[in-house]
């Protein structure tokens, strides 16, 4: 085995690299710098090995086109596994192995994986450098691909190294391609060790260390530990035509259009409001002296789902993805663009598809994988925060849930307090979409959008959240909103995209207590009159449709949710069950008033 001579004098590190290379037994150990030579030098052995190939260097500068096996295209959650000592720890809605058993089970996998194979390091900064809400992690992986996914995403190198210092508080991140064997995958998470085993993935989410699985859920763990959140949720900054900034993070689940959102245009009525993004994906977030809840984006980029992405739909992001940017399972053309459904423009008449076939609009199957991604430095983003390195992090003043749900949920709703808000997140659920492998098309539960991503006992994660209140002297307002709610016909109530700043301005109108609203038993919703429809070709009753709050689909939906409560187990706090029934009786009295 080569070993170059590690750049870092932490003998904590240089020991555990040692270990894991006597485990995997690579042939050589490169530690990444993160300079901008050694992602040439890789970008270059990527493109030697056929791992990337160059798009148009003239339309996209910089930027590569990676085509995975196509076993291996989505997060695999039943091969997700939360290793806590006990069961109950890691709590009804996660996969749980013993500790031990993970370690066996892996270990016999890692043994001489990376023979013949280059281990590389990756020393990586979760969060701004320097900040003390960042985190440090490094990542031991076989694969280039994820080591130029790494440098994009999260903040690398020598700069992360230096904010670890000779400390052992770092996340210890192990992953090997193997042979790419759905059979030989297992994502394994281990949170009293900091520690993350990933084996026989190639896919972003599975592998990209830093991102699901240390932000979230090792994330999620050491915020109920240490008393902050980490949360599946975007950050933005709404600015007034008047200089005034309100921060919003919101939670959506997966490809719910959480990348569209934080990157929104304003439609031309809103002149001078500008809509800035802190992130797209994941929040963390603690409570600062003056009792405000804080938060950074602890990523550096943009994982983004390719399919929908347009100039119509998010024209920041197609600005986003024109240079230094890796496209995974996207379609390209013969001129070597990329494209996917959704994409601007006539479909071309001829693409090799994501798997690198040839492909007519005659075809039956997809160009690009319904799950196809970009990976673009947040740097690139036209609308980017100037606050989105900021150590301290931004005051959030609404916390937003969201889904994706034909009926039901109105397009926007603001809790009556922190216990109506919670509720709100516990019972979040949405029409299931590809970012997950399983089916399409049917309301999963899917709490605070952290169902796959929640690192312990779901049940103990609300109670953290009911728990924060009593130190947050000046609680965001939390609110629902739901884009995607349908008239009989099947037909989108509300336009959504750049439309949604009307209600994110009532929103920000209502965390600042100066704009109206109509009190139902669930929360507040938009008076006619309330939301600023001017300028938008829509009438009336459809916004009224799209607000609607109809008590027999809200029977139902409670029930529903006592189901989803019932599966957890006891560990539910019982106000969240109390609050149920609480609404559940109020629906019932209602409707018995009005049938007498
Ligand atoms: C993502 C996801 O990739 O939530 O962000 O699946
Ligand atoms: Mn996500």
């Amino acid at each position: 085995m080569i070993t170059a001579e590690s750049p870092t004098k932490n003998v904590h590190l240089e020991s555990w690299v040692a270990e894991m290379a006597r485990l995997t037994k690579p042939d050589r150990i490169v530690w990444c710098d993160g300079s901008a030579e050694e992602a040439a030098r890789l970008t270059a052995v990527a493109t030697s090995e056929g791992i990337l190939e160059p798009l148009n260097q003239e339309k996209l500068p910089g930027c590569h086109l990676h085509r995975s096996n196509p076993n291996d295209v989505a997060r695999v959650e039943n091969l997700t596994f939360i290793c806590t000592p006990t069961k109950e720890e890691a709590g009804p809605t996660n996969n749980w192995m013993p500790p031990k058993d993970a370690y066996d089970k892996l270990g016999k996998l890692f043994d001489g994986s990376m023979k013949g194979k280059t281990m590389y390091v990756i020393p990586y900064v979760m969060g701004p450098i320097g900040s003390p809400m960042s985190k440090v992690g490094v990542e031991l992986t076989d694969s280039v691909y994820v080591v130029l996914n790494m440098r994009i995403m999260t903040r690398m190198g020598a700069r992360a190294l230096a904010m670890l210092g000779a400390s052992n508080d770092f996340n210890r991140g192990l992953h090997s391609v193997l042979d790419c064997n759905p059979e030989r995958r297992f994502i394994c998470h281990f949170p009293q060790d900091n520690t993350i085993w990933s084996v026989g993935s190639g896919y972003g989410g599975n592998v990209l260390l830093g991102k699901k699985c240390l932000a979230l859920r090792i994330g999620s763990y050491l915020g109920k530990k240490e008393g902050w959140l980490a949360e599946h949720m975007l950050i933005l900054g709404v600015e007034s035509p008047e200089g005034e900034m309100t921060y919003v993070a919101a939670a959506f689940p997966s490809a719910c259009g959480k990348t569209n959102f934080a990157m929104m245009i304003p439609p031309k009525r809103f002149k001078g409001w500008k809509i800035w993004t802190v992130g797209d994906d994941i929040a963390w977030m603690r409570v600062g002296e003056d009792g405000r809840l804080y938060a950074i984006n602890p990523e550096a980029g943009y994982f983004g789902v390719a399919p929908g992405t347009s100039n119509d739909s998010n024209p920041n992001a197609m600005k986003t993805i024109s240079r230094d940017t890796l496209f995974t399972n996207v379609a390209r053309t013969p001129d070597g663009d990329v494209w996917w459904e959704g994409k601007d423009g006539p479909t071309p008449h001829e693409l090799i598809d994501w798997q690198g076939r040839p492909w007519t609009p005659r075809s039956t199957e997809k160009a690009a994988h319904p799950n196809s991604r970009f990976t673009a430095p947040a740097t690139n983003n036209p609308c980017i925060s100037r606050f989105s390195d900021d150590p301290s992090g931004v005051p959030i003043s609404a916390i937003v849930f969201g889904g994706r749900r034909a009926s039901t949920i109105p397009l926007v709703m603001q809790a009556f307090n922190w216990l109506n808000g919670v509720f709100y997140g516990a019972t979040l659920g949405s029409e299931t979409t590809a970012a997950a492998t399983g089916k399409v098309g049917v309301v999963r539960r899917d709490p605070f959008a952290m169902l796959p991503f929640c690192g312990y006992n779901m049940g103990e994660y609300f109670a953290h959240w009911l728990g924060m209140q009593s130190r947050l002297l000046n609680p965001p307002k939390i609110f629902m909103v739901n884009w995607f709610r349908k008239d009989k016909a099947g037909k989108f109530l509300w336009p959504g995209f750049g439309e949604n700043m009307r209600v994110l301005k009532w929103i920000v109108d209502r965390a600042r207590l100066r704009v109206g609203g109509q009190e139902t038993p669930f929360g507040w919703v938009p008076k006619a009159g309330d939301l600023d429809l001017s300028g938008l070709d829509i009438h009336h009753d459809r916004v009224d449709d799209a607000t609607h709050v109809d008590l027999a689909e809200w029977k139902a939906e409670l029930e529903s949710q006592g189901e989803f409560f019932a599966s957890l187990g006891t560990s539910v706090p019982r106000v969240l069950e109390l609050q149920r029934e609480l609404l559940l009786a109020r629906v019932d009295a209602i409707r018995a008033a009005e049938h007498h």
